[in-house]
């Protein structure tokens, strides 16, 4: 067992704890505060031991975590193993867990499939349900079984397909949309995307996405003969499920409109989030489902067109997708107190982006038309510094060259303005590429770390802080350094980090390149507490890149950031008085 675990690793735990207790049977509440404990783990954005410094007391401040469940992290952060895991996992065959992520197969059916028919992983299952021998079990037939089959195939699927970058997924949403629209036109009376999707995750498992028809055979009709669509899995009369050329899996869905906001909500998730708001609907009588409300005292039916409706009907305001992972939204909609999410044109400006001087693809000037073209006020070039040769990096002559290209561009505006800013590599013992005296030249500086990345904890960290405490070090890019898919985070402790920003005025930064997204929403929350004060950019290579902006934007609004909380909402002449070596000076 790791002794460093992380608060990934312990939520994990707690959350296999939590489905243990719950196929034994035990209490519901005991289940529950295991999973709530799990949760608040997971979405904590800072490393567990910064919060129990020593004593198991000072973890129960954490929402979701009482004395039992403190005891148990500070046993598995002093010793690296818990007893009590080890003594309930007992007997309990590995399968099991996988049983348990099959749809429609509950902790209750496990624990009867495990005592019953001793059937303890997925291939036993599969092998009882073919062979007809589920329907001995009291409440099974011959329908259950086959909806069994259908689940473990679902299982197969999701388990084998590997996760897409938003970045891949949303422009395919919208062609596929695009596309239905052109081929059904009027039948259309609404078409969506949900799911993950629609919250901005910055990955992608499948596409869901929803239509509001009185047509439903000519949607589906249509959307089966897209030329995208290489292999069909389901078509019935209202739903269908294709895999595309590409490889996703795209579930289409068609309703009434009546059903449209009910649906929409539904689909759109989290799961965990629609468990929570379903409690909020049975605390007033209510229950929810995909179609719409139903009173529990006379079952009458009540729709929701909209999904504003949805939350209007429990008393909540309309939550923003990106906040729906049930890591507080509901409360602060019910006190009516959401924050005023940031959009993308908030943004005045862009802080780190590639020109063909490093390893971009065009010119200063091509870049800066286009960012110009989108709305955008200044652009900081930022290509790399000397330290990353395989980038082209920039030694302190080629820079000068590179200076005077800037200034004379800068005369053809005066409406936009390209700033002076490089992407200096932190060196893996903490120093830094050029001298203080030519930073001290730029308008800004933001630095990063490519190399060593697998630093342990204490030395990245102090590697990182050093740089961040150089007083012409303005913003600290991509902090995790983390490569969705193919590189996992450095070891680096943002608490620090954070805090350090906070301290010497550095922000930190959402880099926007869908293969990064760094801070993720958990962090992007974190910092905000800390005080951080963050950034976000596009890290563009080209003018399409620069739609790493409209990503960034989205972890900020998945970490609930408002326009003031991010520092390129103001205008460059704002930004400048906030930069640590102007501030100095005015001193
Ligand atoms: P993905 O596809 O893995 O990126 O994630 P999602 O969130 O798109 O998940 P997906 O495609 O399995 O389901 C789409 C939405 O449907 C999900 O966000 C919430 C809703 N949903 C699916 N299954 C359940 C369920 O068992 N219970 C509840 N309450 N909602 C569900
Ligand atoms: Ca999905
Ligand atoms: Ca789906
Ligand atoms: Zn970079």
């Amino acid at each position: 067992m790791p002794n460093q675990w992380t608060n990934q690793e312990i939520a994990a735990l707690f959350f296999r704890i939590a489905d243990i207790l719950d196929i034994q049977g035990e209490i519901v509440f005991k289940v529950v505060a295991y999973r709530r404990a799990a949760d608040a783990i997971e979405h904590l954005g800072r490393d567990v031991r910064d919060i129990w410094q020593g004593d198991p007391k000072n973890l129960r401040a954490i929402p979701g975590i009482g004395k039992e469940i403190s005891e148990k992290i500070d046993e598995i952060i002093r010793t690296g193993e818990l007893e009590y895991y080890k003594k309930i996992s007992k007997g309990v065959p590995p399968g099991i867990f996988d049983l348990l992520q099959v749809p429609d197969v509950g902790p209750k059916t496990v624990a009867r499939l495990w005592q019953e028919l001793k059937i303890t992983d997925v291939a036993k299952l599969e092998k009882a349900a073919r062979a007809g021998k589920l329907r001995g079990l009291k409440g099974f037939g011959a329908k259950s079984e086959e909806k069994i089959l259908a689940g473990i195939e679902q299982h197969r699927r999701k388990k084998s397909s590997t996760r897409v970058l938003l970045g891949v997924a949303y422009p395919f949403a919208h062609s596929i949309i695009a596309a239905l629209r052109a081929a059904c036109g009027d039948a259309i009376q609404d078409i969506a995307p949900a799911g993950s999707l629609r919250r901005m995750k910055p990955t992608i498992g499948d596409l869901d996405i929803l239509v509001a028809s009185d047509a439903p055979e000519k949607i589906i009709d249509a959307f089966v003969s897209l030329p995208i669509a290489r292999e069909i899995n389901a078509k019935g009369s209202t739903k269908a499920s294709i895999i595309a050329d590409n490889g996703m899996q795209v579930d289409l869905r068609v309703l009434e409109a009546k059903h449209w906001g009910a649906a929409l909500q539904y689909f759109t998730g989290s799961k965990e989030h629609n468990v929570a708001l379903r409690q909020i609907a049975l605390a007033q009588g209510l229950s929810l489902s995909e179609w719409g409300f139903k009173r529990v005292k006379d079952e009458k039916e009540i729709f929701a067109p909209t999904e504003a409706e949805v939350y209007e009907k429990l008393g909540l305001q309309w939550i923003p997708p990106e906040l729906r992972e049930a890591s507080g939204e509901l409360r602060l909609a019910q006190e009516k107190r959401l924050p005023r999410l940031i959009e993308l044109a908030d943004l005045k400006g862009d802080l780190q982006w590639h020109s063909n001087w490093s390893d971009g693809s065009f010119s200063i000037e091509q870049m800066a038309e286009a960012a110009r073209a989108r709305g955008l006020h200044y652009l900081a070039v930022t290509d790399h510094s000397q330290g990353l040769g395989i980038a082209r990096g920039l030694t302190p002559e080629r820079l000068k060259e590179q200076w005077k290209e800037i200034d004379a561009l800068n005369k053809k505006w005066n409406d936009f303005v390209v700033l002076k800013s490089i992407e200096m590599e932190i060196r893996a013992d903490g120093s830094l590429d050029f001298p203080d005296e030519l930073l001290a030249q730029f308008d800004m500086v933001l630095v990063s770390t490519h190399s060593a990345l697998k630093q342990s904890r204490e030395k990245i960290t102090a590697r990182v802080i050093k740089a961040m405490q150089n007083p012409y070090v303005d913003i600290y890019a991509h902090p995790t350094g983390r490569l969705l898919g193919t590189r996992e985070e450095s070891a680096l402790d943002l608490e620090e980090v954070f805090r350090v920003a906070k301290e010497t005025g550095t922000f930190v930064e959402i880099d926007g390149a869908p293969e990064r997204l760094d801070l993720d929403d958990v962090r992007v929350r974190r910092a905000r507490e800390v005080g951080a004060q963050i950034v976000i950019d596009s890290d563009a290579h080209s003018p399409d890149g620069f739609d790493g902006l409209f990503y960034g934007v989205a972890m900020a609004r998945r970490g609930g950031l408002e326009a003031r909380d991010v520092m390129n909402t103001l205008e460059w002449k704002e930004l400048k008085l906030k930069l640590k070596r102007h501030k100095r000076k005015v001193k």
